[in-house]
């Protein structure tokens, strides 16, 4: 294992100060210690893992350094196309030290939507033509022969990193001055739903968390669309269903993912119909993979909501706001809730005990039987 703060010195004194990225639980020991340790100003927790690159980019451009862009290899995807038509050797040629996550490591258990991403990991940086390095114990060699790459080469490499390779960095619990918990809103989310509306949920303990109630309340679970991984298309996803249905599809997402893909908000309000409900769970933070801070608190979303066009935005921060609102969100079109909520979750949080193939059938199944 890797002492985190050791790492993090030694990329200091190869003058490696500048980070952007997005939290991963692999990397949560990381996270936490860059962001002890640094000036905000030099680590930008991005709406996106392509806006980490470009931010890495500019910073190169303008100050001759090389940026850190840290990510979940789930955020590849997001990562791409900068990558490859900014910092690519045949664009701009664009030196940046990638670290990713490696969720889905081939022979390590993990959840389905991090099987097939681990499994193309390398190849994926392969076909970019980026090398990768899978971090191990020699680190400073490794950050040594990274930096020197960086130098002859100008374009990015990447460090990959297993499960477990990094040691624990006391990670300051993330607090607010919210008073209902995530999961008590959503018990009274689903209390105030009716039996033939549709659930789509974001990535995270979210979905986690509305699997279990059902399992506790032995309801089934073929109303909800666990949207395990794909962060921040929740709303999308949501808006596809209620164009392809008439039945009331709530959208259940959260701040981190709400601002990975905030874009797709200037899109919903000119599509939507009645049946397209949006609740959004603000806690400030990337609650489940180690509590981050979004930028959701800085947002007046609201404001933000109704000048892009949705009719209604509620607030709630108790559960007897969120049981006043959501009915009335029940025959307008464009209506939105804006759930405030405090971090945390149980410690015996599970994960979904049906595969995500099984959640889409029984859901298909559900709306053809009406
Ligand atoms: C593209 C991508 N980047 C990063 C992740 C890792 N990840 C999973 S859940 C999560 C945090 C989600 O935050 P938010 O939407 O605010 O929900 P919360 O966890 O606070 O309930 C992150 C960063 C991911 N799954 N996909």
């Amino acid at each position: 294992m890797i002492n985190t703060k050791e790492f993090y010195d030694y990329l200091i004194e190869k003058n490696l100060d500048f980070f952007a990225g997005v939290p991963d639980s692999l990397l949560k020991n990381l996270c936490a210690c860059i962001k002890d340790n640094t000036d905000d100003s030099h680590n930008i927790i991005a709406a996106n893992e392509g806006n980490a690159v470009a931010l890495s980019a500019g910073y190169h451009v303008s100050s001759g350094k090389y940026g850190v862009v840290y990510m979940q290899n789930s955020g590849i995807g997001n990562a791409v196309n900068p990558l490859l038509s900014l910092a690519d050797e045949e664009v701009y040629s664009i030196p940046m030290l990638l670290i990713v996550g490696w969720r889905g490591e081939p022979g390590v258990k993990d959840e389905p939507q991090h099987i097939k991403q681990g499994k193309v990991t390398i190849e994926l940086f392969n076909t970019m033509n980026i090398e990768s390095l899978v971090l191990n114990e020699n680190y400073k060699e490794q950050i040594d022969y990274c930096y020197n790459y960086m130098k002859q080469n100008s374009k990015p490499i990447a460090l990959i990193v297993r499960k477990g390779t990094f040691e624990d960095y006391e990670i300051k619990k993330p607090y607010n001055n919210y008073t209902i918990k995530r999961e008590e809103a959503l018990e009274t989310i689903l209390d105030c739903l009716q039996k033939d509306d549709f659930i789509v949920s974001t990535t995270g303990k979210t979905s986690r968390e509305i699997f279990e109630i059902r399992e506790r309340r032995q309801e089934s679970h073929d109303s909800d669309f666990l949207t395990v991984g794909s962060m921040g298309h929740t709303s999308s996803i949501a808006l596809g269903m209620s164009i392809g249905s008439n039945k009331n599809i709530y959208c259940i997402d959260g701040d981190g993912s709400f601002i990975m893909h905030m874009g797709a908000f200037s899109i919903i309000p000119t599509v939507a119909q009645k049946n397209f409900k949006y609740i959004l769970i603000n806690n400030g933070a990337h609650e489940s993979v180690g509590g981050q801070p979004t930028v959701g608190f800085n947002i007046d979303i609201k404001k933000l909501l109704l000048s892009l066009g949705f009719n209604d935005v509620y607030t709630a921060s108790t559960i007897e706001e969120i049981k006043e609102y959501l009915p009335k969100m029940r025959d307008k079109k464009l209506q939105a809730l804006v759930i405030y909520t405090k971090l945390g979750s149980r410690d015996d949080l599970g994960r979904p005990t049906i595969s995500p193939v099984q959640n889409k059938k029984a859901m298909m199944d559900k709306f053809k039987d009406r």
